[in-house]
């Protein structure tokens, strides 16, 4: 009996510590459920200034981007001798966007919008290194002033993925000083519409164009280089803080904010221990880095397998918003006999996923909006969220689930204070090309045809319903 009693002993504090490992590592927000029953009792409104919204970005919709990294890189081929882009499609016209402007704001309006989210094409606005083209600044003036007329704010995204040929070839965010190139273009297009955009978003998902273009190389430049990816990732929060003070010097009452994507990593089951350090790492690493950075101004970087950086700017709260892209999670098993170090897990139904393949989860969303919330009191606007929908059966319940869980956060308390849909248009989605489509219009590219899609009827719904709620 005695024999027994110490290795019992023993067994009993070494389960205890491993439950104590998987809780302190386990999001405590990961239990979350979307009761719907309670939510739709819930009043729906949102409160008087909440924008609703739409968002593009300039390669995806405008056309005739021809002078930057993605339009070279839709040219190339992968190492296998494959395209880029699915089928070889080349963006070219897009959704014509450019020319269309006019009409697609009379979309807007038609849904009841009250904000457009949309970028400037940097390649466009600035072709060769500090050479500005002012016809360009002249169309972009031109779309803000229609877009007042019609009572619709916009808010400018500065970079959304894009670069200058002429800026890639000197090597991008790789370089130091790359906060400073990106804060004169900045600096420039605020000169000349800053008397007129309230809100601004510098750069578009810093995470994302790390990850796709220096890990996974799905994105230009392509390179597998975790340890660039790191510097990268480093050098575009910087150049966030450079536009944010390059943008307060000219318009000091400009809303500055930073576009985070957060998908979510969870594992498998919440007891593996190892499953559940994998996903800690990742949303610190990913997500979480990002929000510390804007609250503190320092990027604290560290992935096993990845590499570890901490840089400090000196300069904490260079944000007025935080924009929030959020879309989904991922779910992630550790194993160590694969070169990423973890598999993929995934057993849902068709109709449980989106056209991309990802899991139609809107319980994250309220998990990403706490992510932030819980580190900063400052406005949260949902700058994406939408669904790659063709058949159309599935984006009315998406927008619905997801406005609801909108609805309690901001019941909870959660500072949200605006909704922008992915995307306004159908348009070209990177890597998928034109194959998926996004849109609360679907666009018919042999005509350039807008048709409203049923599904986005349920959005108009709401919004209308919200004001009912307010008056
Ligand atoms: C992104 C970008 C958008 C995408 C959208 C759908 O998150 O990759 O911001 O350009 O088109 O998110 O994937």
């Amino acid at each position: 009996m005695k024999k027994v009693f110490p290795a019992f002993v023993v067994l009993m504090i070494l389960v205890l510590l491993y439950a104590v490992a998987v809780k302190w590592f386990t999001d405590p927000d990961v239990a979350m459920v979307l009761d719907r029953d309670r939510l739709r009792t819930d009043s729906l409104g949102f409160g008087m200034d909440f924008l609703w919204g739409a968002s593009t970005s300039a390669y995806q919709v405008e056309g005739n981007c021809t002078n930057c990294n993605w339009s070279q890189f839709e040219t190339s081929l992968d190492p296998h001798g494959h395209p880029r882009i699915a089928h070889g499609q080349k963006c070219g016209l897009a959704s014509d966007h450019w020319n269309r402007y006019k009409e697609d704001i009379q979309l807007l309006k038609e849904l009841h919008l009250n904000a457009f989210r949309f970028s400037v094409e940097w390649s466009k606005v600035e072709p060769e290194e500090g050479v500005f083209a002012d016809s360009v600044l002249d169309h972009y003036e031109r779309v803000v002033d229609e877009l007042h007329v019609n009572g619709i704010e916009p808010l400018i995204t500065l970079h959304h993925f894009t670069n200058p040929i002429w800026f890639e070839r000197k090597g991008g965010f790789e370089r130091d000083d790359s906060p400073a190139i990106l804060a004169r273009f900045a600096t420039r297009v605020v000169q000349r519409l800053g008397s007129k955009v309230r809100f601004w978003s510098t750069i578009n998902e810093p995470n994302v164009y790390a990850v796709e273009g220096y890990v996974r190389a799905t994105f230009p430049p392509a390179k597998h280089d975790p340890a660039e990816a790191i510097i990268v990732f480093r050098n575009l929060l910087r150049a966030h803080t450079a536009c944010y003070q390059a943008i307060k010097k000219i318009r000091p009452e400009a809303q500055v904010g930073l576009l985070a994507n957060i998908f979510l990593f969870d594992p498998p089951e919440r007891w593996n221990l190892l499953d559940v350090m994998l996903a800690h790492y990742l949303n610190t690493a990913l997500s979480v880095s990002v929000i510390d950075y804007l609250t503190t101004g320092v990027f604290d970087f560290s992935l096993p397998g990845m590499g570890r950086e901490h840089f400090d700017t000196g300069v904490p709260e260079a944000f007025d918003f935080v924009g929030l892209n959020y879309y989904s999670r991922l779910v992630y098993r550790f194993d160590p006999f694969t070169e990423e170090k973890m598999v993929a897990v995934q057993h849902l139904r068709r109709e449980d996923l989106t056209d991309k393949g990802w899991e139609i989860y809107p319980e994250g969303l309220y998990r990403a909006l706490h992510m932030i919330s819980s580190r900063t009191p400052k406005p949260i606007y949902i700058t994406e969220n939408g669904i790659a929908d063709d058949s159309d059966l599935r984006r009315a319940g998406f927008i619905e689930d997801h406005l609801l869980v909108t609805n309690r956060a901001l019941h909870d308390g959660m500072n949200v204070k605006g909704y922008f849909y992915w995307s306004l248009l159908d348009n070209f989605e990177w890597t998928d090309g034109f194959d998926v489509r996004f849109g609360l219009y679907a666009v018919d590219y042999a005509t350039q045809k807008r048709t409203l899609r049923k599904g986005s009827v349920k959005y108009r719904e709401i919004i209308m319903q919200s004001d009912k709620w307010l008056h």
